[in-house]
């Protein structure tokens, strides 16, 4: 990995969900030393499904990082074969959730290793490890939490609405299943109490279904804004889109705006205090005074992700901003 610029005063937290936050992680870990990047990851989205336990967020960071990630859909491996998937649907099975080969390695890994007792924590950092990853992944708690999406047709858990329903139903609302009792991981609290880092970077994910239930684990965003670190969020909203995945269709279906401003003001009404700095996309330019009225503080750069040099930019144009908060 490279070698650190002058902005940076230490190690990067960064909170992130699956596909876009996955591109600004990559980034940052062209930039960082390993050992300075800590990447703090939503489990919301983990259910079981065919006897294993699927991590997606996780797992698209691990292949992201290990460079083996499918790049045309962002999830999966890459040069995958669909021998199992092709078998289950002779026999019947559910095959709306598309599983892999080599992927459905990691799952039964990480199912066998549950099974066997060993913790959630533990599992994660040793998959990290066996693929190769040298900066640290940490789920955002050992204890699960499930996303549950509120529709017009009901109340669907996340993947079921994600991916089986293509993200038809008009959304209402969320609902972070086990969110009350569930405990933030214990390194990240340790971290933000007694080594914080230079700063905490909110990546380009869905404030709904991928920051917020890392964000709302009970003494989480507390404990992030107590720490002397400055926190920056990049908007997942560009030029009144989402870059990827549903965030603008949601928003819509909540009835805010679908803006990089809509994201700022929200972020800011639910974690009073939280954020100092917010960096949106050059195409949103004229959002920066209306921006600044939440009392953050506003970078304006090129957000948008297609090729590792993309990604290594804005990982540096973040670096930047946190160097100078
Ligand atoms: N996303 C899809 O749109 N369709 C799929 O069939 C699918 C399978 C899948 C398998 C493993 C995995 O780790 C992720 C997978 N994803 C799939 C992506 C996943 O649903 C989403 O990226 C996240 O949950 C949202 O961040």
């Amino acid at each position: 990995m490279s070698t650190p610029g002058d902005a940076r005063r230490g190690s990067i937290l960064a909170i992130t969900g699956g596909v876009g936050g996955a591109k600004l992680a990559l980034g940052l870990a062209d930039e960082l030393p390993d050992s300075e990047l800590h990447l703090l990851v939503n489990t919301g989205d983990d259910f079981r499904h065919l006897g294993m336990h699927i991590s997606p967020d996780i797992d698209t960071l691990l292949y992201t990082l290990s460079g083996r990630s499918n790049q045309s859909v962002g999830w999966g491996l890459e040069g995958e074969s669909w021998n199992a998937m092709n078998a289950l649907e002779q026999l019947g099975g559910e095959t709306w959730f598309r599983l892999g080969d080599k992927d459905i390695a990691t799952h039964l890994w990480r199912t066998q290793a549950l099974a066997e007792g060993n913790g959630f924590l533990e599992v994660v950092d040793s998959l990290a490890q066996r693929m190769g990853i040298g900066c640290k992944i940490y789920a955002m708690s050992a204890d699960p939490v499930r996303t549950t999406v509120c529709t017009d047709e009901g109340e669907l858990p996340f993947q079921h609405y994600f991916v089986r329903r293509q993200c038809q139903p008009a959304v209402t609302g969320f609902r972070f299943e086990g969110i009350e009792s569930a405990r933030p991981n214990p390194a990240i609290m340790e971290m933000l109490q007694h080594a914080p880092p230079a700063a905490v970077v909110i990546c380009p994910s869905n404030p709904f279904v991928s920051v917020d239930p890392v964000l709302q684990i009970p003494g989480m965003w507390q404990a992030l804004k107590a720490c002397s670190a400055p926190v920056i969020a990049v908007s997942p909203i560009v030029a009144g889109m989402a870059i990827k995945g549903p965030a603008a269709k949601m928003m819509e279906g909540l009835h805010m705006p679908v803006s990089a401003l809509a994201v700022a003001r929200y972020y800011s009404e639910r974690y009073p205090g939280l954020l100092s700095g917010f960096i949106i996309d050059d195409s949103d330019a004229t959002l920066e005074s209306d921006i600044r009225e939440t009392g953050m503080n506003v970078a304006i750069g090129n957000t948008v992700m297609h090729s590792r040099g993309d990604k290594r930019k804005l990982a540096q144009f973040v670096l930047q901003m946190a160097g100078a908060s």
